[in-house]
């Protein structure tokens, strides 16, 4: 058994086309379990820590712009191999080419924007999704 839990989040693109729900029944339907969910308001600081992967690259700032954009809802999902499992729901990064059948395929697209607005986030890795849960759920 491989018991573990993610960080996902809907983006501000998500919140604004009306797509929370969508995603969390994507997420339920698999089987996956919601163990915490919030809508909020993101700051730069909490938004800088998440992202401090990317910081220096040409995308960072218009990312952080657009997560600053409107409220996000941020969930935590459990379930046995769940990191990978939502990678697959959500999709490729980019929403043009990610496959039909994804949430990124079948709702997102290519805005022509400096970041990608792609509706979701799902953690990358075991050591991933327990920093960002840290970082959302104090
Ligand atoms: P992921 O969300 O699929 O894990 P990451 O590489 O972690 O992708 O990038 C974080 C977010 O930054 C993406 O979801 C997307 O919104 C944005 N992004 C990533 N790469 C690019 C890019 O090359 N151009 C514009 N935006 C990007
Ligand atoms: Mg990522």
């Amino acid at each position: 058994m491989t018991v573990e839990r993610t960080l996902i989040l809907v983006k501000p693109d998500g919140v604004r086309r009306g797509l929370v729900g969508e995603v969390i029944a994507r997420v339920e339907k698999k089987g996956y379990t919601i163990s915490a969910l919030k809508m909020m308001n993101a700051d730069r600081a909490l938004l800088t820590e998440h992202y401090a992967e990317h910081e220096g690259k040409p995308f960072f700032e218009p990312l952080v712009e657009f997560m600053l954009s409107g409220p996000i809802v941020a969930i935590v999902a459990e379930g046995n191999r769940v990191i990978e499992g939502f990678r697959k729901l959500a999709g490729t990064t980019d929403p043009t080419t990610a496959e039909p059948g994804t949430i990124r395929g079948d709702l997102a697209r290519d805005q022509g924007t400096k970041v990608v607005q792609n509706i979701v986030h799902g953690s990358d890795s075991p050591e991933s999704a327990e920093r960002e849960i840290s970082i959302f759920f104090k």
